[in-house]
């Protein structure tokens, strides 16, 4: 069992782990006020929930949805003066929150248990936090720096800038585990192409050269490991990344990159999609002794390599859950050589909903309610990189055996 409410505008969870315990918070603002009103009561929420929550714990890392990419630099004072020196990592989403506020945010936070927490914040950009023996590397808000304007040449200066914010603190980018890549008007064109494609080509000889996950995964796993991701749109134009890696020294850590068979894999899919197809893989579970922690990617109602319930939100959203459920399932687990290991939807921790348009937000939000219950939720509205779909879902699960 995971400790999880959920309210109008609020909702949280904790996982205690034993040795640590996990915290996530998501809110939106309860008055409609301006831009800082807005941004501090959303904030005061999560920070009061976590307190009562009974978690003395300390926000590492937050994504803050924002209605207008104009109002980032306003929105980062705000929140900058709000933590001091305690500030998360944090990535700005110029996507509007579906109930209408000019934001929303999603927190993470960690307390200790039984065993020691470190937490090293260096920006925005970077907050590392160290337990039992792992280091968790948080990544935030990565833009490209580049003056050139190809989808394609701005998608590899961010990936640049993002190796090199890593590479300043000693971490490999090979040692990436999750990325969120957002892209305004990703369906839209590029050339003769299309601006998500070429975020895909770019993507592919980034990686060309890195091996990641190597020597941390399950014996006989022969294909490549690419991260768990999500690739969305936004309202504005450009590139915002950002990402989680992990480092250790524990012998006894897997990376498990999970792959939904009811589904190709991504890195799989036909030229049709994508030339250079979307290097992620559907799910990232990091095995530490008796426990994983599931990094669910961006999922949408797609089986094999089709797009399933065309028009139909509802359909979608149930389509989305089941792919999230088997994927994150005891079955597939040891389908991938990793038995007791599997989940649940109740071992959700948090999760964001994509929702393409603004109509379908009540009947989306009335079936994850349905599937999930109550639990940290983001609803916020993105293109999808596929113009039928209408919805797509990422968030955390825990083993259902390791959650006290
Ligand atoms: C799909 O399954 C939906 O490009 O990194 C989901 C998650 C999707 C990640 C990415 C894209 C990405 O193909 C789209």
């Amino acid at each position: 069992m995971i400790t999880k409410d959920s309210g109008e505008n609020v909702g949280y969870s904790i996982v205690d782990l034993g040795d640590v315990k996990h915290v996530f918070a998501s809110s939106a603002p309860k008055t409609y006020g301006n831009l800082r009103s807005q941004v501090r009561d959303a904030l005061k929420t999560i920070a009061t929930v976590v307190k009562e929550a009974g978690a003395i714990g300390s926000i590492v890392r937050q994504a803050v949805f924002i209605k207008d990419a104009r109002l980032i630099d306003d929105c980062r004072k705000i929140i900058a003066e709000f933590y001091g020196n305690e500030l998360p990592a944090t990535i700005y989403i110029p996507q509007p929150p579906c109930g209408g506020s000019l934001v929303s945010i999603e927190a993470m936070g960690i307390a200790h248990g039984n065993g020691e927490v470190e937490i090293d914040r260096y920006s925005e950009k970077l907050v590392i936090t160290r337990h039992s023996g792992i280091s968790w590397i948080h990544c935030g808000h990565t833009t490209p720096s580049t003056p050139a304007h190809s989808v394609y040449a701005r998608s590899i200066s961010a990936f640049e800038q993002m190796e090199r914010t890593l590479a300043d603190r000693g971490i490999r980018y090979d040692q990436i585990i999750r990325t969120w890549l957002y892209i305004g008007d990703i369906v839209g064109p590029e050339g003769e192409t299309q601006r998500y494609k070429e975020l895909n080509r770019a993507r592919t000889d980034f990686y060309r050269d890195f091996r990641f996950a190597t020597g941390r995964t399950p014996q006989g796993l022969k294909q490549t490991v690419y991260p768990a991701s999500t690739g969305i749109g936004t309202s504005n134009r450009d590139l915002t990344m950002s990402c989680l890696a992990l480092a250790t020294d524990r012998d006894d850590l897997t990376l498990v990159p999970l792959e939904n068979p009811q589904q190709v894999a991504a890195f799989d899919y036909g030229e049709h999609y994508s030339p250079e197809s979307p290097k992620f893989c559907r799910a990232m579970a990091i095995v530490a002794g008796q426990c994983a922690t599931i990094l669910v990617s961006g999922t949408a109602s797609i089986t094999e390599s089709e797009t399933r319930f065309i028009n139909d939100v509802e359909g979608q959203t149930h389509q989305t859950l089941d792919n999230i459920e088997a994927l994150i399932s005891e079955s597939n687990f040891q389908r991938h050589g990793m038995p007791g290991m599997g989940a649940t939807l109740d071992d959700m921790a948090n999760v964001r909903v994509y929702v393409k348009r603004q109509q379908d937000y009540q009947k989306t939000k009335a079936v994850c309610q349905e599937r999930l219950g109550a639990l940290p939720i983001i609803y916020s509205i993105a293109d999808v990189c596929r113009d039928d779909l209408l919805v797509e879902i990422e968030g955390m699960a825990f083993s259902h055996r390791c959650v006290k």
